[in-house]
């Protein structure tokens, strides 16, 4: 019997992976019925990043493989986590990764379109569970000569709101080193819509690493889900990157209406100057938030987000 403390690096179906890092050795686990009960609603007790107490009955010495799978017995405290809601009426919510240094939002402005409230609710997500986040603007290869003041302007939106962005191209190679560079001695979380190139930049930033990569549907100028799995990569540089599925819906984290404005930063720097506590930013009067969109220190943008967001908040409950 031998028993140690180990990391989540690998979620596949019913198995897990887990290593102890920084030594990079990974070996299958399953779940002890216990562990399954604890996870609080969620459809995944454990997730890659989890921090993990496991056991295993083979002796010293003799390699944990498939036929004789170590079993987790404990999850350690995380420092934070992302969870997804499903979009329909089922409740139901799958953790992402736990315990992430930063998570980069990975856009690109076409193939696929990007669609605003979408990074908007994944960036209120990051807020609301303590991850930092940075938005990537990818394939900028594809645009910058054509639609370069569209790149701009987004790139705007999200700086003026507080965001670190990056522009990257897997294909010059631009950005590249930044986000290389960002990475080191991170734990770091690439999330987005499929087909944004989140495998690609992974690619790119080490390329001892060889996440599957797939091309765009023709058809739908849209990804194909190549990515299947919740994967952590170790860098070469120090570090770790977890590649996750491209996310379809979204569903908005449970927030009250009158929360969700404190994970707009760019809101909360002025909401204490409404007239009225709590406002809602809709329409009371002597409102700054809504003063601060009218002077253009607000983008437009963000606040239909907002405004969307508290519309929805019914749907999902
Ligand atoms: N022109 C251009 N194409 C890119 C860039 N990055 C990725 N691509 C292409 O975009 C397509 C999708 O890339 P992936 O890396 O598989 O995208 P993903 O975000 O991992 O997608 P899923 O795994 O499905 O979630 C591939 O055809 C890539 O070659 C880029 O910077 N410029
Ligand atoms: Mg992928
Ligand atoms: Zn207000």
């Amino acid at each position: 019997m031998r028993s140690g403390t180990a990391i989540v690096v690998k979620h596949s179906g019913s198995h897990y992976l887990l290593s102890e890092l920084p030594s990079w050795q990974p070996f299958p686990a399953v779940l002890k019925g216990r562990i399954r009960l604890q996870a609080g609603g969620a459809t995944n007790p454990i997730a890659v990043g989890d921090r993990v107490e496991y056991v295993s009955e083979l002796p010293d010495g003799q390699e944990i493989d498939m036929k004789n799978p170590a079993s987790v017995v404990r999850v350690l405290d995380r420092k934070n986590y992302l969870i997804r809601k499903s979009t329909n009426l089922s409740r139901q919510s799958h953790v992402i990764a736990a315990n992430i240094d930063r998570a980069y939002l990975v856009v690109s402005l076409y193939f696929p379109e990007v669609k605003l409230p979408f990074l908007d609710r994944l960036l209120v997500t990051c807020e609301v569970y303590g991850v930092p986040a940075t938005v990537v603007l990818n394939k900028v290869d594809l645009y910058r000569a054509d639609a370069g003041e569209y790149l701009s302007y987004i790139h705007g939106i999200y700086a003026d709101a507080g965001y670190p962005v990056l522009e990257t191209s897997v294909v010059t190679g631009e950005g590249i080193d930044r986000l290389r560079e960002d990475c080191q001695g991170k734990v770091c979380l690439f999330s987005g819509e499929s087909g944004v190139g989140k495998s690609s930049l992974i690619r790119a930033v080490d390329p001892a690493l060889n996440p599957k990569v797939g091309a765009i549907s023709t058809a739908h100028l849209q990804g194909r889900h190549t990515t299947s799995l919740y994967e952590m990569y170790p860098l070469t540089s120090g570090g770790y990157i977890i590649d996750t599925p491209g996310l379809r819906g979204f569903g908005l984290v449970d927030l009250e209406k009158d929360e969700i404005a404190k994970y707009f930063p760019e809101m909360l720097r002025v909401a204490d100057d409404c007239r009225f506590v709590p406002c809602t930013h809709t329409h009371e009067p002597g409102c700054a938030v809504k003063q601060a969109v009218e002077e253009g220190r607000i983008s437009p943008e963000r606040y239909a987000s907002y405004l969307g967001m508290l519309e929805e908040d019914g749907k999902f409950r």
